[in-house]
């Protein structure tokens, strides 16, 4: 199973119990991930053609496929940027304004930001009958109200059950706006030389948000400059080491080689380094040592959203409602916090949530977590979709919905990812959805609204420590990716990345709202005036959430007002 799963493949049920009974299941994993092809889910049928096939012996290539966008060995770094011909990274290189210089600056302390200490106003809200709030786990981690402090308190919901048949039903919202999107256009095949291709993207492209700050010299031309000198270099960090006397070393890569950069332990911003992934791009000034063979750094940059970005806001009274995680076919699937949800975008109260945007896991998937099939609910997969179109169904017909995929869909793993295919997208036809890729930016009314399942989150809290990003304020960990202006700044971990000639993942233009979703926690905050949401799931614990301390926000739905910008989170458990 794992060997599917690395490779970007959900599959069927049926499909790895064949398989892990083959004589060497690995192999075979591989040989039915080959006969799936593009397919994504490896079906049962697959299964059966590899196990029949020759394609077992000999031993098939472990190299990666055409088919197959993931590297042959993840754990093998980032590719050398400067692999391939360089392309010309100074042209078309518009510099950004000058934003303020955000020298060892952490934004998250800016403030606007509001720390989530629950002194700040929580904002909940609970629709529908016998809801309590007291002792609600989202109220500790949701009450980082840092959505603004104008108006918009807590309203006591009315008592009356509401029902389908107070539907509304004059929503006419226009249609969203989708950019970013990788469907139909992906021209990765999988060889491991493309990432070449997509870390220059990334490398041009985040470099020149950097560039109005430093003055870049390309690392070839800082090898050959005189010990003494003043240098300034932009990058993408290439290794991170400390030194014995606990200075670290930062190893800044551009297309023309690499340069080591020394952070003294005593520097204000050396608290920074903790906050460091690899790949990450990053602009730093500083002086050569004497012998012209390191540069001790006097400042660092992140590309950052400046903070003087003003978001842009509906120009009429209208609501989205941002969730994620449903998690269809689960034994956990919260089927009555769903249900009431539903009820209640039917009653006059909800009347203004126009936009319903879904963050990924619309379904629980099969073989997506080793042993996850002892909790399904629904072991076949387009059964699952089948159910969740039902479950959609019941959410008012005129609402503007709009989906990506999740790491439990069948969609390819790999980011990013993909929308739905035509075969899904007919299954849960009913409301005429618009289906995007992950990540991808969708503006409605005016606002932009970057939507990001969410994967790279759980690395971003692995890595930094508890105050940058953690489960219980999963927006912080937010903030660090679009101070990064990237969604998922690592490669070769947990985050699977295939190689496009784009980089879809770099955060380009800086979105009014973020919505994630994944690690099933809800919380959100401002950073920059960029709005972090986090939306939680409709999935109660599940067993290897109890087994290691998850407790997940599910049945809470997030309720945007598009015209200010205003968070309100909606209770139904
Ligand atoms: O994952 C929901 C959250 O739980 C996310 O933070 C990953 C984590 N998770 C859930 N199951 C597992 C297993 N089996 N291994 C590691 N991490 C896990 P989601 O993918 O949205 O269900
Ligand atoms: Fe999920
Ligand atoms: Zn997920």
């Amino acid at each position: 199973m794992e060997e599917l799963t690395s490779r970007g493949y959900n599959a069927e049920r049926e499909a790895v119990t064949l398989l892990a009974n083959a004589g060497e299941p690995e192999l075979a994993a591989e040989a039915a991930a080959e006969a799936a092809g593009d397919a994504f889910v490896v079906t049962s049928e697959h299964a059966r053609e590899a196990l029949d096939s020759a394609l077992l012996d000999p031993a098939p290539d472990s190299e990666a496929t055409p088919d197959d966008p993931t590297p042959p060995d993840a754990s093998e770094g980032a590719p050398d940027l400067a692999e391939q011909a360089p392309t010309d990274m100074n042209a078309g290189n518009d510099p950004t304004p000058a934003d303020e210089l955000l020298t060892g600056e952490d934004g998250s302390d800016g403030p606007d930001v509001s720390t989530g200490d629950g002194e700040s106003e929580n904002r909940q809200i609970e629709p529908g009958r016998g809801v309590e709030t007291e002792g609600s786990h989202a109220g500790a981690s949701a009450g980082d109200a840092g959505a603004g402090d104008d108006g918009g308190t807590a309203a006591e919901a009315g008592g009356d059950s509401p029902t389908a048949a107070d539907a509304v039903g004059d929503r006419s919202p226009p249609a969203p706006e989708i950019r970013n999107d990788v469907t139909g256009r992906s021209t990765g095949t999988g060889e491991y030389d493309e990432f070449v291709g997509t870390f220059q993207d990334r490398y041009e492209r985040l470099s020149g948000l950097l560039r109005g700050r430093v003055n870049h010299r390309p690392a070839e031309a800082i090898q050959s400059m005189p010990g003494g000198s003043d240098a300034e270099m932009i990058g993408l960090v290439d290794d991170i080491r400390s030194t014995a006397s606990g200075h670290w070393i930062v190893e800044l890569e551009d297309t023309t080689g690499t340069f080591p950069c020394l952070i003294m332990k005593d520097r204000a911003f050396a608290p920074l380094v903790d906050d460091l992934l690899l790949d990450e791009c990053l602009a730093v000034q500083g002086t050569l040592a004497d012998d012209g063979g390191i540069l001790f750094v006097d400042s660092l940059h992140f590309p950052d959203v400046p903070r003087t970005h003003k978001p842009n806001t509906a120009d009429r009274h209208v609501q989205a409602a941002l969730i994620s995680d449903v998690h269809v076919g689960s034994q956990e699937f919260a089927q009555e916090a769903w249900d009431r949800f539903a009820d209640w975008l039917h009653t006059p109260e909800a009347e203004a949530v126009e936009y319903l945007l879904i963050g990924g896991d619309m379904v629980e998937g099969v073989g997506v977590y080793p042993d996850q099939d002892e909790e399904l609910d629904v072991v076949d997969i387009y059964e699952q979709y089948e159910t969740f179109a039902e479950e959609l169904k019941k959410v008012p017909g005129d609402m503007e919905i709009v989906m990506i995929p999740g790491n439990h869909d069948a969609v390819r793993l790999a980011e990013p990812q993909p929308a739905f295919t035509e075969e899904l997208r007919d299954i849960m036809s009913a409301h005429d959805a618009r289906f995007t890729g992950n990540p991808s930016t969708v503006t409605v009314e005016g606002v932009s609204v970057l939507m990001y399942h969410g994967v790279s989150l759980d690395e971003v809290i692995a890595e930094l420590p508890e105050e940058k990003a953690s489960y219980e304020e999963p927006h912080k960990a937010m903030y660090q990716l679009l101070k990064k202006r990237h969604v998922a700044p690592q490669y070769g971990g947990h985050t699977r990345v295939a190689p496009e000639e784009k980089d879809y993942l770099v955060i380009d233009e800086v979105p009014d709202v973020f919505h994630t979703g994944h690690v099933h926690k809800l919380g959100w905050g401002k950073y920059h005036n960029v709005l972090a949401v986090n939306s939680g799931c409709w999935q109660e614990q599940t067993a290897f959430q109890k087994s290691v301390n998850i407790d997940p926000d599910y049945g809470h739905a997030p309720i945007l007002d598009l015209d200010t910008l205003d968070m309100t989170v909606r209770k139904f458990v």
